[in-house]
């Protein structure tokens, strides 16, 4: 059964780095002793979140230049398009790298340069990006990268288009984070933000539903049932606020117990715009055929169901300009079968 999905809008660059990409990197740094059991967490393996962490670190280790960047996403970039996706949001942190001198601006301009490139190889697919901010990082380098996004917003004609928050959700508090959030949106960012992905971040949530964001990154314990509240779900129904749901993700880091029991059904129920994603496909052993398979599977979806999923996707893009040709896109793809 193939799925024809139209858009990736949940996935962050180093996450979705795969097993062919990551060979090519360790042959570039042999002396770092880096395999790919350290990068990846294989089909029926399970990892804290905070180990998912820890793989991120090594990934980092790996890509470190320009020059790995570049490959890295436009490796990410053409895997997308093979998978079928004709529209692709990347988000990625951009790092600064003392021993290879490597800056933030740099970073980003590297990222950009490789959707240029993939666009004039005839690669079939659009990608814009999302500049992310790591939680972890405080509230200064919050307010940095916010800058820098805006920066490259006015100067990539359209090619960056929002924020995203991420990092470990256990770590520091986004009250302190809030100006920076909130001068993102003023500026024109759309905002895509990281909520409750752990319990106990009701109160974050609260306050960051309010600015409000454009959409959430998996909003995993938001609805009382998982320790929640009504008024959390009450707050993302008023604004209609879309969710990004990544199933595999969640049950491999453990903050889902098991695929039926992934929130995608509570919101899926009540008609809420709801968009699957990958996360980390790299990482996470996935890819978004394989999302939807498993989303369709588990909650016993039909085919004409996920159509519509897909099509519904399509209106909680960060690219107005994009809507219109991607629904054609969907049109042509869809089957006369229903
Ligand atoms: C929160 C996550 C994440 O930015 O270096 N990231 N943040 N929750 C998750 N759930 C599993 N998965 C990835 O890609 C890696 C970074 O993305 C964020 C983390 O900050 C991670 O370091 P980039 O391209």
């Amino acid at each position: 059964l193939v799925m024809h999905k139209v858009d990736e809008l949940h996935a962050h660059l180093n996450g979705s780095v795969s097993f062919s990409t990551i060979k090519k990197l360790v042959a570039r740094k042999p002396h770092l002793n880096i395999e790919h059991g350290m990068t990846a967490i294989r089909s029926g393996q399970r990892r804290t979140l905070d180990e998912c962490f820890q793989v991120f670190k090594v990934i980092h280790q790996l890509v470190d230049t320009e020059e790995d960047i570049l490959m890295v996403a436009k490796d990410v970039i053409r895997e997308f398009a093979a998978d079928g996706v004709k529209y692709l949001e990347l988000r990625s942190t951009p790092r600064k790298e003392k021993t290879t001198g490597m800056t933030k601006r740099r970073y980003v301009e590297t990222v950009i340069e490789a959707i240029r490139q993939c666009k004039n190889e005839g690669v079939d697919i659009e990608v814009r990006f999302l500049v992310a901010v790591d939680r972890r990082n405080g509230a200064e380098v919050a307010m940095e990268t916010v800058k820098l996004a805006e920066d490259f917003m006015l100067s990539t004609d359209g090619l960056v288009v929002g924020l995203d928050l991420s990092g470990d959700p256990t770590v520091g508090h986004g009250r302190d984070l809030l100006p920076a959030l909130q001068k993102a949106k003023n500026c024109g960012l759309k905002l895509s933000l990281h909520l409750s992905e752990v319990p106990s971040q009701a109160d974050e949530s609260e306050l960051l539903l309010n600015i409000p964001p454009d959409r959430i990154g998996h909003g995993t314990y938001l609805h009382p049932e998982v320790g929640g509240s009504q008024s959390l779900v009450d707050t993302v129904r008023k604004h209609n606020t879309p969710l990004e749901l990544c199933l595999t993700s969640n049950v491999k880091g453990q903050t889902v117990s098991s695929y039926s029991q992934h929130h995608f059904l509570y919101w899926y129920q009540m008609g809420h715009p709801s968009v699957i994603c990958t996360d980390d496909k790299g990482v996470f052993c996935t890819d978004l055929s394989q999302e939807y398979q498993l989303a369709a599977s588990t909650f016993n979806l039909s085919q004409e169901d996920m159509w519509t999923l897909s099509q519904k996707a399509i209106d909680c893009t960060f690219a107005p300009d994009l809507k219109q040709q991607l629904h054609q896109k969907w049109l042509e793809l869809r089957p006369t079968l229903f």
